[in-house]
């Protein structure tokens, strides 16, 4: 069955910057996100509301005998063209009550020419494995390969006639795919990275956002990083205790 969708599971420590889970208070795992200082978290302004923890270098979110550390946001900085009901925008910075040590943060996209069509990128999240059952989370974390697709072909992918994505995808907006392969509930707010040869030289691209189902003809939708760069790198700047 298709399966965030399509992937497998990724080597613990191959995404340091990418461990980090969204939770409720008792755990239920919520949304992902990244590392981009060491008290800065990038996610999906939609994950807002969702949850209370932050829990920092985790890997399995069933084990419990392990040193993942929990982080409260001190404040939360949206996008200031956030939104909610068009998943404009959908950009949230969490400013951690702490600084993570001994992780590395990773690089955003600065570069709007970048990806380039076919680009293939990774997504790594906790999100549903199946589509088809609600029940389907993992507990290790999970790594899937999409194709970088322009926001011009991503507009007329074609459904019976009907091109479901004409007029929704906007410039802050960045659309993968690949066939069986995609981000799914529970991967929103985790990224889209272009991958280097080690996690150092990684940069994220996008933000999981939103999708018309998981694996389904149309592409996963992201939110785009590189026009947002001037807005991120300025507010890490401004709000970070030790920032790049
Ligand atoms: C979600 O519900 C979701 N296939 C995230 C990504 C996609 C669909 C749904 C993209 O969080």
């Amino acid at each position: 069955s298709p399966r965030i969708v399509g992937g497998n599971t990724a080597r613990s420590g191959r995404y340091p910057y990418a461990q980090i889970s969204l939770a409720t208070e008792s755990g239920l795992h919520q949304c992902g996100g990244s590392l981009i200082a060491p008290d800065i978290i990038l996610t999906a302004g939609h994950c807002h509301g969702f949850f209370t923890h932050i829990r920092v270098n985790i890997y399995n979110l069933k084990q419990e005998l392990q040193s993942f550390e929990v982080f409260k946001a001190e404040r939360m900085h949206f996008h200031p063209n956030f939104d909610e009901l068009w998943f404009r925008y959908d950009f949230l910075l969490l400013q951690l009550n702490g600084t993570v040590q001994g992780m590395q943060p990773v690089q955003i996209n600065s570069d709007v020419n970048l990806p380039v069509p076919n680009d293939p990128l990774t997504v790594v999240g906790w999100g549903l494995t199946d589509p088809e059952d609600s029940a389907a989370y993992p507990d290790e974390l999970r790594e899937v390969t999409v194709n970088y697709m322009s926001n011009e072909v991503c507009e007329q992918t074609t459904s019976k006639g009907q091109r479901l994505y004409q007029g929704y995808i906007f410039n802050d907006m960045l659309c993968a795919y690949d066939s069986g392969q995609d981000a799914c509930s529970g991967d929103s707010g985790a990224p889209l990275i272009r991958p280097g040869s080690t996690s150092e030289q990684d940069v994220v691209v996008a933000v999981v956002s939103w999708g018309n189902g998981c694996a389904t003809e149309y592409p996963g939708v992201y939110a785009r990083v590189s026009y947002q760069y001037p807005w991120i790198r300025e507010l890490v700047c401004a709000i970070s205790s030790d920032p790049p």
